[in-house]
């Protein structure tokens, strides 16, 4: 049986380096995420949105842009996101921008820890999301979530799991990915982050990498999903702060999601960085959504695929 889901919105843009992620959850319930997932038999509850400090659109100070802020909003998200996790329910974050997969993440590492379940995070994105303030180029957070789940950060974002870190990167199968900065590209390599980028998927193509980032998944395995929107290629989804060409067509979305679906196993899910300020009526909305539709089973298939 499928956990009831718990939809959160986070509408901030404090860890981007443009704004207008702020207005990304009321976007996707503008496409219809709701009755969306309701017609794949989901029982949906909206919860509305966290509220938290204004962006004060500041330099950077010690190579972090608004650390403060980041940490309240990442905080609030932490304690929404684990609480819908103990009453046995399946929270998707609205985002938002990226800054608050980790709130998200650490919440959802909190709870494995207290039942025993094995972690697996699939990070759909162009970028690796691993800087830490010396190596990030713009001093945005939302550069840095994985990094800092990781254990690489201030201590004020390592640590609202209640245990640094929060995260061993051999959970961590990240997909997509066609923008990684210089520095950053050392420490990937140094933690030992599995990375499917895109020369992977144009060689090897979408089936392997996800056949690949799923191997050993279990009954036992808690699978979440951190979607940063820009993870698609830009021609489907220019409603991005940070758009880089090349990445996922629809079909190779489409087939990355409904593969995430057949293991049954998704416990938990971020939809992240959708900016409303840079999208086409909504365009990308409805893509994200239709997507998301894939990933809660919607399916296509007209015969048992032979595996
Ligand atoms: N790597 C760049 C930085 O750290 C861009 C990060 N932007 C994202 N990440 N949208 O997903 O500033
Ligand atoms: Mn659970
Ligand atoms: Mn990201
Ligand atoms: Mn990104």
């Amino acid at each position: 049986m499928q956990n009831p889901i718990s939809l959160i919105g986070a509408p901030t843009d404090i860890g981007a380096g443009s704004r207008g992620a702020s207005m990304g959850p009321e976007a996707l319930r503008v496409a219809n995420i709701i009755p969306v997932l309701q017609s794949q038999g989901l029982d949906v509850i909206d919860r509305g949105n966290l509220s938290g400090p204004p962006n004060p659109w500041l330099a950077p100070v010690d190579g972090y842009r608004h650390l403060d802020e980041v940490a309240t909003w990442n905080q609030s998200v932490h304690d929404a996101v684990y609480a819908e996790l103990q009453l046995d329910r399946l929270p998707i974050l609205l985002g938002g921008d990226h800054c608050l997969g980790l709130g998200s993440i650490s919440a959802v590492a909190r709870h494995c820890r207290d039942t025993g379940k094995k972690l697996r995070i699939l990070w759909l994105d162009a970028h690796a999301d691993f800087n830490t303030s010396h190596l990030t180029p713009s001093g945005n957070i939302h550069g840095m979530p994985v990094a800092c789940l990781c254990g690489y950060g201030p201590e004020v974002l390592t640590s609202l799991s209640g245990q640094v870190p929060a995260i061993n990167p051999k959970w961590v199968r990240q997909i997509g990915i066609r923008s990684v900065d210089e520095g950053e590209k050392r420490l990937v390599h140094e933690a030992g982050l599995d990375v499917f980028d895109m020369r992977f998927i144009d060689e090897m193509g979408m089936r392997a990498a996800m056949e690949l980032a799923l191997a050993l998944v279990d009954a036992n395995t808690h699978l979440h999903v951190s979607f940063d929107v820009d993870f698609l290629d830009p021609d489907i989804a220019p409603g991005v702060g940070t758009t880089v060409r090349g990445g996922p067509t629809y079909r190779e979305a489409q087939l990355c999601m409904e593969m995430i679906a057949d293991t049954g196993r998704l416990a938990s899910l971020d939809v992240m960085e959708l900016n409303p300020a840079f999208d086409v009526r909504n365009r990308t909305a409805e893509v994200a959504v239709d997507l998301i539709e894939s990933l809660f089973g919607k399916s296509t298939l007209m015969r048992k695929r032979a595996r």
